[in-house]
């Protein structure tokens, strides 16, 4: 048995967060398919791991955690070099952190799911273009955020970067131009593509294509 086990699937980017660190620090861990396209996240076995219904959970040892952000705070402190350095990092970190899990990852996950997975009409047009105008404002934050700077919380990658990059490898499910629409933010994205071990989300968690 792996050190850590990830209950994920392939198209979760808040899996993805904590699978990226896992591997781009050479750990020792596997993942295990959560089948959440056939409602894995409610059988009544999986709430016992996770009362919140949601993947990401890791297990390491003795340690259980849910919540993308928690898991990369643990993960951070014990493998791989994207911990913060001090206690004035970990505050940008953590306040890059909770801006992402409620802005950036949020309006992404919740309006790719709509536009790509859920049923045609499962919810009004413009309920998607209310998405849609969140997550662009949200990438618009971002994009100012790193122009002319190379990581967002500090001049090194740190979890914050694992945490805002969740969604953003997905590419093909959004409809942006990235290049030119958010070229920061592309660029930032290409330094962590070009790192070793860096895998797309579909090739690194199981469940992709959805059914196979
Ligand atoms: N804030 C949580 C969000 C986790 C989350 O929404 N996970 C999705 C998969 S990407 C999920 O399991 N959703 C189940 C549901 O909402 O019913 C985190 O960062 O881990």
């Amino acid at each position: 048995m792996a050190e850590f086990t990830l209950h994920c699937f392939a198209q979760s980017g808040n899996a993805y967060k904590a699978a990226l660190l896992l591997e781009l620090a050479g750990a020792d861990w596997e993942p295990v398919f959560v089948d959440f396209f056939k409602g894995g996240v409610r059988d009544p076995e999986f709430l016992e791991l996770n009362e919140m219904g949601e993947v990401p959970v890791l297990e390491h040892r003795d340690t259980r955690l849910s919540q993308s952000g928690v898991i990369l705070d643990y993960l951070g402190g014990l493998v791989g070099s994207f911990a913060p350095r001090s206690a004035v990092e970990r505050r940008e970190v953590l306040r890059w952190t909770f801006w992402d899990n409620h802005k950036l990852t949020s309006y992404h996950a919740t309006w790719r799911f709509l536009v790509n997975f859920a049923p045609k009409g499962a919810v009004s047009d413009d309920v998607i273009a209310f998405l849609e105008g969140r997550a662009r404002a949200a990438m618009k934050t971002l994009e100012r955020h790193l122009k002319g700077r190379d990581w967002i919380a500090s001049d090194q990658m740190t979890t914050a970067d694992l945490s805002c990059a969740g969604y953003m490898f997905y590419e093909d499910e959004f409809p942006y131009d990235w290049a030119a629409e958010w070229p920061s933010v592309t660029a930032w994205k290409e330094r962590i593509r070009a790192l070793p071990g860096w895998k797309h989300p579909y090739e690194l968690m199981p469940g992709h294509p959805i059914g196979q």
